[in-house]
């Protein structure tokens, strides 16, 4: 069974994006916003990041300013790892099939986070483009936001700039720091052309990993949560450590492995792995 039609195909290799409806069933969403809300409620006890990923980081980011009154749960990383909720998701979930629809059919996963800007949090992401983060041999790479909440143009939606996943790839580094961020000048250079990816809770952003995109704080009383996974073309090869290790990178999630390697030609610099929880204090060390 077909899970897209041409016309959605020809969408996402001409803009770099698409919104697809119904990536999950009201029973997978509904056990996705369970898991999540249990996790915002542990969260309360704590003061600072805690939990540990396969690399030794924390899994659980609290925006700076957490509280039990005011949780800034704002980053789970690999929750595949600890939850068979998420891991099923990951695996078998439709957002897979569609995937492999795109750049199939054999995938890999590379990796999986949980992107949450609860009511009253400050949490923004800064203009990136994925790619420079993960270099590999080839960009048939896909970044997959799983809507948990409805986004609306209120709560913090991702913002994308269409078209720029064609190229180029823009320097993440500024005076010598990897800041995970374009420069001001790359952001205003693009600004005029965002567009705000919203969408009822159960949809699914899929997003080519060389598109510029980021997200403005959550200025609703509503949570605005994103369960993020990002699959890869089995013939890619990553060229720089992973940032977020877990157990089930580079696993085969369609197809079968084909002991061949693609590549694609691009320069670009090399990343810098974060020592912080996530990406996030990457950005903010630099704002
Ligand atoms: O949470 C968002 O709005 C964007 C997420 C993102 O770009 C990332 O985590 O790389």
């Amino acid at each position: 069974m077909a899970h897209l039609t041409s016309e959605q195909k020809d969408q996402f290799w001409r803009d770099g994006v698409l919104v697809v409806e119904d990536a999950v069933t009201p029973a997978q969403l509904a056990a996705l916003r369970a898991t999540f809300d249990g996790w915002v409620e542990e969260s309360k006890s704590h003061t600072t990041d805690f939990g540990e990923t396969k690399d030794g980081r924390p899994r659980f980011d609290l925006q700076p300013g957490h509280s039990a009154e005011v949780p800034g749960l704002r980053r789970i990383q690999s929750p595949e790892e600890v939850s068979g909720v998420y891991a099923n998701i990951m695996r078998n979930g439709r957002t897979v099939d569609i995937c492999a629809e795109l750049i199939g059919p054999a995938l890999r996963f590379h990796h999986g986070k949980l992107n949450s800007k609860l009511p009253g949090t400050a949490t923004k992401v800064n203009f990136h483009q994925d790619f420079p983060f993960q270099p590999m041999t080839n960009d048939d790479i896909i970044t997959c936001l799983l809507f948990l909440d409805d986004v609306t143009l209120e709560n913090g939606p991702l913002e994308v700039v269409p078209g720029t996943h064609k190229g180029p790839l823009f320097s993440h580094w500024h005076n010598g720091v990897f800041t995970g961020s374009v420069s001001d000048a790359v952001f205003s250079e693009h600004e005029d052309n965002i567009v705000k990816c919203t969408g009822k809770a159960g949809s699914v952003c899929l997003m080519h990993a060389s598109l510029l995109h980021g997200s403005a704080p959550n200025l609703s009383a509503s949570p605005r949560t994103l369960y993020i996974t990002t699959y890869y073309a089995e013939d890619a090869i990553e060229l720089s450590p992973n940032h977020l290790p877990s157990t089930f990178t580079h696993e085969i999630v369609r197809g079968k492995a084909s002991g061949r390697v693609r590549c694609s030609s691009y320069e670009m610099e090399v990343p810098e792995v974060p020592t912080g929880t996530s990406f996030f204090a990457q950005q903010e060390e630099t704002a």
